[in-house]
């Protein structure tokens, strides 16, 4: 393997703190995979399930303390705390680098220092960035294959150029003769996510799980790159990106962005049910995007997995993304049933009897306990996903026409409606937001803001993150190149309570209206809020009981959107003066227009 000096330098560093047992530079192979996985089945940390329910695939069960990203323990450590903004936390770098180097001194001991190089994208795409990850963690390495294109390859890619950071340890040292726990973690108060954006790094300690580990996903291709991609002038969204034909054979890719678990990979990988129209998936979680030579827009999905959330995933809701998992892939947290294959609630099928639940307890029907945590997870190859797109890893990306933006909205907003024009498509990204009912821990009742659906995942101050999309629009080389911007919500009921809209494969259909848009075809009417389509443009055909609610579906109320404008007024309060003028301006020319 050809490892840069740089590289080694930084690694023996890194070593020289976490004093390792060994350190093992992985090179991506199907070897060195299957060695790491028959290590983590031999120490009782994977389970292999059977080969003929599900080839090659492995199951794990994580501590019950470590089973999400851990938001309250994720940090921006910008050189000054205003720059990381009103809703990140922050500590000074200094600071923070020094409580953690102390955490990470000797924190290896007994493990196995693995060196991951991996890049986001396409290997070689312009679009695409290098990152190499330092971990104690097999079972960060295995995800890390699936999630990334991960290995020697990347160092070659690399040669001597300057790479991504990223160091992780699950943080549990191990004396000599001392059995390792089935899913090493540190308690919640010694957990740390931190992030350096004047430096490019991602220092992780305390836990093995998901985005708080697996550090190209979230840390990177989202917390670092966001702050990358405003020094550079390009997009790190929080986005799918599909791309959808129409019945002339015509294609169009749209990037679309959701607050998490509001369907994005549903969205992705759609089974449209209008005749004629296809879906294909390029990515589920997030799209790089920069301008190309002809002024348009262009998305890599800088991902090579999905990390998708296995409950209420089936034939039904997902078949793409139950096919997607059908083998080669890891399952976290799920039940794992007597015959050695995954069960999940809503995966569609009678739990069998006898299956372990993911507290690796025999599955009790009479206790409440689910078989599977609400966040459990399967890691699949992006290859194995029946719909994926032809052009998913084009190095050049993809063009996109349109943005979707949407979150779960009982009330207020309808179906779909489209921006006037650019910065009007920024204000409605800027208030995003769901409507939280659940006493959910920390969080008041009410609509709940997302901006971008980036809350979590922007690295620097989100008033800077605004004026960041207002500048992209002002510096297109060709406005007119520029994706058209549109508000979707699948989400809306009726008085007696109900979804007014049968969402999930239906959905095509609110996507045909766009697409058309984007052709300059579908009809629509201007409203206060911005264009809404009319009545009967929006194919309803075949379906039962939906073309009689449609003027439900696409009311603005005036009423309900004051309200809204009280809410909104709130909200950009949060950024005070970093708030952009334009971001302002479009608050003022929609109340006007509501007050009309
Ligand atoms: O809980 C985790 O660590 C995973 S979070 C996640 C995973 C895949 C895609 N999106 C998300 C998210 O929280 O947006
Ligand atoms: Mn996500």
């Amino acid at each position: 393997m050809t490892i840069s000096r740089k590289v080694e330098q930084w690694v023996k560093e890194w070593a020289e703190l976490c004093q390792p047992e060994a350190i093992h530079y992985c090179d991506g192979s199907e070897a060195e995979n299957q060695r790491l996985l028959n290590l983590m089945v031999k120490s009782g940390m994977a389970v292999k399930l059977n080969d003929e329910k599900r080839p090659g695939s492995y199951y794990f069960q994580s501590d019950p303390s470590d089973v999400a990203r851990v938001e309250n323990r994720t940090y921006i450590c910008s050189e000054k705390q205003i720059d990381s903004g009103p809703t990140n936390n922050w500590m000074a770098p200094a600071e923070m680098k020094k409580i953690l180097t102390e955490m990470y001194r000797g924190c290896m001991k007994g493990r196995t220092m693995f060196v991951i190089p991996f890049s986001m994208g396409p290997l070689g795409s312009k679009i695409a960035h290098i990152g190499i990850q330092i971990t104690d963690s097999p079972y960060v390495v295995v995800n890390m294959r699936i999630m990334t294109r991960m290995g020697e390859a990347v160092l070659k890619v690399l040669g001597d150029d300057d790479f991504v950071p990223c160091i992780h340890s699950v943080g549990v040292p191990l004396a000599v003769g001392q059995e390792d726990a089935k899913w090493p973690c540190a308690p919640i108060e010694k957990k740390y996510i931190s992030h350096f954006p004047d430096t490019n790094e991602t220092w992780s300690f305390g836990s093995g799980y998901g985005g708080n580990a697996l550090l190209g996903k979230k840390c990177f291709a989202l917390r670092i790159a966001s702050n990358m991609a405003r020094r550079e002038g390009w997009l790190a969204e929080h986005m799918l990106i599909m791309g959808i034909t129409n019945p002339q054979g015509v294609k169009r890719y749209i990037a679309a962005a959701f607050p998490s678990a509001c369907g994005k990979t549903n969205l992705a990988m759609l089974i449209p049910t209008i005749p004629g129209w296809k879906v294909e998936t390029v990515g589920d979680d997030i799209a790089w995007m920069k301008f190309g030579e002809d002024g348009r827009l262009y998305a890599i999905n800088p991902e090579a997995g999905f990390f998708g959330v296995a409950p209420f995933t089936s034939m039904e809701t997902n078949p793409n993304a139950m096919l997607s998992c059908k083998a080669n892939s890891i399952f976290t947290n799920t039940g794992l049933t007597p015959d050695g294959d995954i069960w999940w609630e809503g995966i569609g099928s009678e739990i069998p009897e006898g299956t372990i639940t993911w507290t690796n307890e025999v599955y009790n029907k009479d206790n409440g306990k689910p078989a599977a945590h609400p966040n459990a997870r399967f890691t699949a190859p992006a290859l194995q996903c029946p719909v994926i797109d032809k052009d998913w890893e084009n190095p050049k990306g993809v063009p996109i026409s349109a943005f979707l933006f949407g979150g779960r909205r009982p009330g207020t907003v309808p179906l779909v409606y489209e921006a006037f024009d650019w910065n009007h498509g920024v204000f409605m990204g800027s208030i995003v937001g769901s409507e939280v009912t659940a006493a959910a821990i920390g969080l008041k009742a009410g609509v709940r803001r997302d901006p971008f659906a980036m809350l979590p995942f922007c690295g620097y101050h989100m008033g800077d993150y605004f004026g960041h999309w207002v500048n992209i629009g002002e510096n297109a080389p060709d406005p007119d190149k520029l994706p058209k911007i549109f508000n979707v919500n699948w989400f809306r009921k009726g008085p007696d309570g109900k979804f007014l809209w049968p969402g999930y494969g239906d959905n095509i259909r609110v996507l045909k209206w766009i697409f058309d848009r984007v052709e300059g075809m579908a009809a629509a009417t201007e409203t206060a809020i911005g264009f809404v389509p009319v009545k009967g443009s929006i194919d309803t055909d075949g379906l039962h009981g939906v073309a009689e609610k449609m003027d439900e579906i696409l009311k603005v109320d005036k009423s309900e959107w004051l309200e809204e404008c009280e809410l909104i007024s709130d909200h950009q309060k949060i950024f005070g003066e970093r708030l952009p003028k334009e971001m302002k301006a479009q608050f003022e020319a929609l109340k006007e227009r509501i007050s009309k």
